[in-house]
């Protein structure tokens, strides 16, 4: 069993959204994110305690055999769909006129953290463009040349895609010299987290507060 912070969703609420999730009850876990919601839970407890927390304990339940691929899936997906319920706290922010797009590299089809990360963007009143799972190159580069952003922020959860990040920002940096990127992920537990120092203009962020923290501080 994960162990869930001291936030508004204490255990007894995250046991029964989990056994609702697993169970693929769409109205009961909507209602216990709504009544969240209600409460003012912040996106951040919400997010991580809530939708992380689960989804990793759920892989945790798929790789042991203890739940099948199908009830996997069917959580994602559920998943997915409460994020949208925030989206009047996450459009409510005063928008500053900064720009970020964010995407996961080609081959990653985990796609929930990097939606996560555009809603950090946009909740800090950045307009966070979110391309989404196995993003080609090409078209990467092209939606930043169209959008010109600020930041770049690419996602990666497998460590196995760690030459599509190098392909990605060596091609960042020949073609968009000077564009800041962050990289971000939960593959940087297997390491990697020094890409940093292969880069003049990236820098590896470790989570969504930590994301928060950088863009208070961004001039
Ligand atoms: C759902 C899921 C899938 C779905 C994804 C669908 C979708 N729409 O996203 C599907 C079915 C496609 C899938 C496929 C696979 N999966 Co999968 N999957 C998961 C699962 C259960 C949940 C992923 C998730 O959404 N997590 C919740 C999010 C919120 O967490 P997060 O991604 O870490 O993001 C947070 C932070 O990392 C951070 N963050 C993320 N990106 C960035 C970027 C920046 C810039 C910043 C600042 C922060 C940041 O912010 C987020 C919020 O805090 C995980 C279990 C797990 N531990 O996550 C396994 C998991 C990631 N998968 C795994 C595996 C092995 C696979 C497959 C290889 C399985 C297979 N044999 O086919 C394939 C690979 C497909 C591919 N090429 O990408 C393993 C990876 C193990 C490892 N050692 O790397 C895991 C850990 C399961 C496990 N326990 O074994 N998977």
């Amino acid at each position: 069993m994960l162990m869930v912070g001291k936030t508004m969703i204490n255990s007894e609420l995250y046991n029964n959204y989990l056994q609702a999730l697993l169970q693929g009850n769409r109205m009961e876990c909507t209602k216990i994110v709504k009544d969240l919601l209600d409460r003012d839970v912040t996106i951040y407890d919400l997010y991580l305690d809530l939708f992380q927390t689960s989804l990793y304990e759920v892989g945790y339940l798929w790789e042991t055999n203890r739940i099948s691929v199908a009830t996997e899936h069917m959580a994602t997906s559920i998943t997915e769909s409460l994020l949208s319920l925030a989206y009047p706290k996450i459009f409510s922010a005063q928008h500053v006129g900064k720009k970020a797009v964010v995407s996961c590299l080609v081959n990653e089809y985990h796609q929930i953290g990097g939606k996560m990360v555009a809603d950090i963007f946009e909740i800090n009143g950045w307009d966070g463009y979110f391309l989404g799972a196995n993003t080609p190159v090409q078209d990467l580069l092209g939606i930043v040349r169209n959008k010109q952003p600020e930041i770049v922020a690419l996602s990666m959860s497998l460590f196995f895609n760690i030459d599509y990040l190098h392909n990605i920002l060596q091609q960042l940096e020949s073609e968009l010299p000077g564009q800041q990127v962050i990289v971000g992920g939960q593959a940087f537990r297997w390491g990697g987290t020094d890409i940093q120092d292969q880069y003049s203009n990236v820098k590896y962020i470790s989570s969504i507060k930590e994301l928060e923290k950088m863009l208070h501080e961004y001039e």
